[in-house]
């Protein structure tokens, strides 16, 4: 699965609260594979990054949960997603069906 998503970081590793000038919503162009969602700047990063370096901006989603993040109120169509290294991210899709399907294939891929 690829396309556009906005991204929040909220909590790093060992659920270590994300500083304040690292919370801001940013746009990637998100691909998984192999059990590892790929953030890149947009398509063209993503034609480039394909044969797998920028794993700075990778998460691993092996025993990650994906969620409805209904708590969240200032946007719709987000989900939360949390790693087995105790980091959570919310993530913003473009509707409630790319929002139901970033969701099932994150916790059934
Ligand atoms: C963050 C930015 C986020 C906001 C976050 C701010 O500031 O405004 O949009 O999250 O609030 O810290 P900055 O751009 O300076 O990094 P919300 O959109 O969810 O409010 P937070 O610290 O309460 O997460």
């Amino acid at each position: 699965k690829k396309g556009y998503v906005m991204r929040k970081c909220c909590y790093e590793t060992n659920a270590k609260r994300t500083p304040f000038h690292k919370r801001s919503w940013k746009m990637y162009y998100c691909t998984l594979r192999d059990l590892i969602l790929y953030l890149h700047k947009d398509e063209n990063g993503f034609k480039k990054n394909q044969m797998g370096d920028n794993l700075h901006n990778a998460i691993r989603i092996h025993h990650a949960l994906a969620t409805k993040a209904s708590d969240y109120t200032k946007k719709q169509y987000v989900f939360r997603l949390q790693t087995a290294d105790q980091a959570e991210y919310l993530f913003q899709t473009s509707d409630s069906k790319e929002l139901q399907s970033w969701i099932d294939t994150i916790n059934f891929v």
